[in-house]
């Protein structure tokens, strides 16, 4: 059996971006690699109490980091030293890391991430991932500034996620498809397994923090109840499915069918989540698929960005699940959308 690894799959795509002179190729590489160092840490994750506890100084000498300071460290290592980005948002840092180095002083590129999602989860051995946003630099030259981020959605170049589970995945746009590469421990590469990623235009999972219930809006509690009815021609109740990772249950969702719930709540108004390392990524991931992503009645990708940490609520799925959601909050939540 041949197997086409993602530095292979990468070089032969390139022809699809005539003018390109192989950065974002590079960009790409640049993550894989460190994905493959944060998913060796991730996979000995619960070895950090045997080798000593979290800031404290483990058995080779070194201090022990917290996963996703870790996470963090290595991707930016990476981008600083592939020169292919002039800045890097992260939602580990404030403010956005500029980069003025001379490999990098002719990027034209920046990238948003979110290093280590699904914060919860980092402790207690469930998956937990990464996600990605590359945008074309709108400045001119030199270090990327907070303008360079400010871009809509619809302005990505690439986005993806990396997924450290039962195994170690890495699912990517370039707005062309979206293909999947698990790695392959033996020997170290992403290879190809999911060419050509299509979401089934329904499903029967639908994924949302439903201790939140008392704080939703009458649309979501109303749109609940309606996954929960007996319905035999529409395959309803639906089953319930939340991990608490966003990319853990948005790529279950993917590959399956189903629905991703994180709206508005009386406590968080604009919603929990990110729009610009987690939202927009993952719509430009869902929509490439043949899905959607909706704030419950926009499209993610258009919504203006005024702030590197802004929130949004979201809605993101099976097409026709994401419609349905979407009715609801017309009907009985229009003053929310
Ligand atoms: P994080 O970036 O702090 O990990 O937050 C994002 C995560 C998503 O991955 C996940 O779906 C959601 O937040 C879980 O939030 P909650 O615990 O409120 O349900
Ligand atoms: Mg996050």
């Amino acid at each position: 059996m041949s197997v086409k690894t993602l530095g292979q799959f990468i070089i032969e795509k390139q022809t699809d971006f005539p003018f390109s002179k192989g950065e974002l190729s590079r960009l790409l590489a640049d993550i894989s690699i460190a994905a493959k160092i944060v998913n060796r840490e991730v996979s000995k994750a619960g070895l950090v109490d045997i080798l000593g506890e979290t800031g404290k100084v483990n058995i080779q000498g070194e201090r022990v980091k917290k996963l996703d300071v870790f996470a963090n460290e290595q991707f930016i290592a990476a981008f600083k030293a592939g020169g292919e980005v002039c800045a890097i948002a992260s939602e580990e840092n404030d403010d956005i890391i500029s980069i003025n180095t001379d490999i990098s002083k002719n990027a034209k590129y920046v990238i948003a991430i979110d290093p280590l999602d699904g914060s919860s989860n980092i402790d207690v051995n469930v998956s937990i991932g990464t996600i990605f946003s590359i945008y074309r630099r709108v400045s001119l030259k030199g270090a990327g500034v907070l303008e360079d981020f400010m871009q809509r959605g619809t302005d990505q170049v690439a986005a993806g996620y990396i997924i450290y589970g039962s195994s170690c995945m890495l699912v990517y746009t370039t707005g062309k498809g979206v293909n999947g590469f698990t790695l392959d421990p033996s020997i170290g590469e992403f290879c190809l397994s999911h060419p050509n990623i299509q979401t089934p235009k329904k499903g029967n999972v639908y994924s949302i923090n439903e201790g939140n219930y008392l704080h939703f809006p009458d649309g979501i509690k109303k749109y609940l109840k309606f996954c929960q009815e007996e319905d035999e021609l529409s395959n309803r109740p639906y089953s319930s499915r939340y991990i608490g990772s966003g990319v853990a249950d948005i790529h279950r969702n993917l590959i399956t069918g189903g629905i991703y719930i994180y709206p508005t709540t009386t406590k968080s108004p604009n919603g929990k989540l990110r729009l610009l390392y987690e939202c927009n990524p993952l719509a430009f991931i869902l929509e490439q698929a043949g899905g959607k992503a909706s704030t419950g009645g926009k499209r993610i990708m258009e919504l203006p960005i005024t702030e590197l940490h802004q929130r949004t609520p979201l809605f993101l799925g099976s097409s026709e699940m994401v419609d349905v959601a979407q009715d609801f909050m017309t009907k009985y939540s229009s003053d929310l959308i």
